[in-house]
């Protein structure tokens, strides 16, 4: 997306330049799925599409949205009447992180705001985070307000827990703040410690495909909470604060003490097995055994699909006919009952398996897919 469009948007619509134009990308997630709300381990990378923001500060405590990819006007709303779930449309996120900093005592007194995406939105690839992300980014600078990266994520995390209602973990808004060129951010979502891995698949001659199922996903529906109090649940039971603290090595121990509670035992299970593929992923990336993760995304999928039971039918259809069509790995990515899967191919298999998919999904009278390369990019930052 050009910065300059944007900006020439924003003149249009406000009659002024703005003062600064940021951006913010959407991201994939190559491993480490809801474990970021049990203080788990997640490793995503971010995508080339972004959602970009031109920027100026106001004083009369006014906020004007607008989005070039909306229908309708500019959304004029007072700082002073924002409250948390008392807006159900896309100005809630933005709208919910100038709530946020006000509410952790930010001096910010208002803001005009236009917008344009090109991250696909309900497709499981963050584009609220990207639009959280960047309007806290832009404040930030504009008003000054000295705040490192992973406080703009918790600021925008809280946003959405709050402000919008949902319920979702750290890692979307840590990933579009914090991601880098070339690397998948290995972040500890205990202590928001990160490290960036090189992860750079085409120079190892593979590519990792994105495919958007189109099935739209919402975390705000009733699910991915419900899996968030389950996890909750198994912590209780098993008397730690979070299912993270439960070992690897501890896990066959862990699952006897839950007995017959099979829905604590799943959820459980997933979680504590997907932390060890996190972990493994990173050694065999830093072992050089790039081709070696394909089999751990497989068996994040497997745990995904039939423990933590938040695949569908097209996500599952990807992965088996990827897998049926060549490809060294593939899982679904993201909150899950939807959005999009990933696939590690050998860049001399894209077509063949690419075709496969979309035959299939003919075949299977579904929606047609969209697929593309996903190429780590880089995090948030200003363009002018
Ligand atoms: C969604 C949430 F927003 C994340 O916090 C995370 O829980 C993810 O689903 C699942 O790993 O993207």
């Amino acid at each position: 997306m050009a910065a300059q469009q944007v900006q020439g948007g924003f003149q249009e619509l406000y009659g002024a330049a703005p003062e600064g134009v940021w951006s913010a990308p959407g991201r994939v997630n190559l491993i480490g799925e809801h474990t970021d709300y049990n203080d788990g381990f997640v490793m995503p990378f971010a995508l080339p599409h972004t959602t970009v923001a031109a920027v100026s500060r106001r004083t009369d405590g006014r906020l004007r949205l607008h989005s070039a990819d909306v229908e309708g006007g500019v959304e004029e709303l007072r700082l002073d009447e924002l409250a948390p779930e008392s807006d159900r449309n896309w100005t809630a996120y933005p709208a919910g992180v100038v709530w946020a900093l006000r509410e952790a005592g930010h001096a910010v007194t208002g803001a005009d705001v236009h917008l344009a995406s090109t991250v696909p939105s309900g497709a499981g690839l963050s584009s609220s985070a990207a639009l959280e992300v960047v309007i806290a980014l832009a404040l930030n600078d504009l008003y000054e307000l000295g705040l490192q990266r992973w406080q703009l994520a918790r600021l925008c995390q809280r946003a959405e827990n709050v402000y919008v209602g949902a319920p979702t973990g750290i890692m979307d808004q840590t990933a579009s703040a914090c991601c880098e060129e070339g690397h998948a951010l290995f972040l500890d979502t205990r202590d928001l410690s990160q490290q960036q891995i090189p992860f750079d698949l085409a120079a190892e001659g593979m590519r990792l495909l994105v495919v958007d199922t189109r099935v739209k996903h919402a975390h705000s529906d009733g699910e991915y909470g419900k899996r968030r109090a389950g996890c909750e649940r198994g912590a209780a039971l098993l008397g730690v604060d979070a299912l993270r603290d439960i070992p690897y090595d501890g896990l066959d121990a862990a699952l006897a003490r839950l007995g017959d509670d099979e829905e604590a035992v799943r959820l459980v299970r997933h979680i504590v097995t997907e932390d060890e593929r996190v972990e493994r992923t990173v050694a065999l990336l830093r072992a050089g055994e790039t081709r070696a993760i394909g089999p751990v995304l497989v068996a994040g999928h497997a745990s995904l699909r039939d423990d933590f039971r938040i695949s569908c039918p097209e996500l599952d259809l990807v992965v088996d006919t990827a897998l049926a069509s060549g490809a060294l790995g593939a899982r679904m990515t993201g909150g899950g009952f939807g959005g999009s899967a990933i696939v590690l191919v050998e860049a001399s298999d894209v077509d063949t398996v690419t075709k496969a998919v979309e035959e299939a999904f003919a075949g299977a009278g579904f929606t047609a897919p969209r697929v593309f390369e996903a190429v780590p990019s880089a995090g948030a930052r200003r363009l002018s």
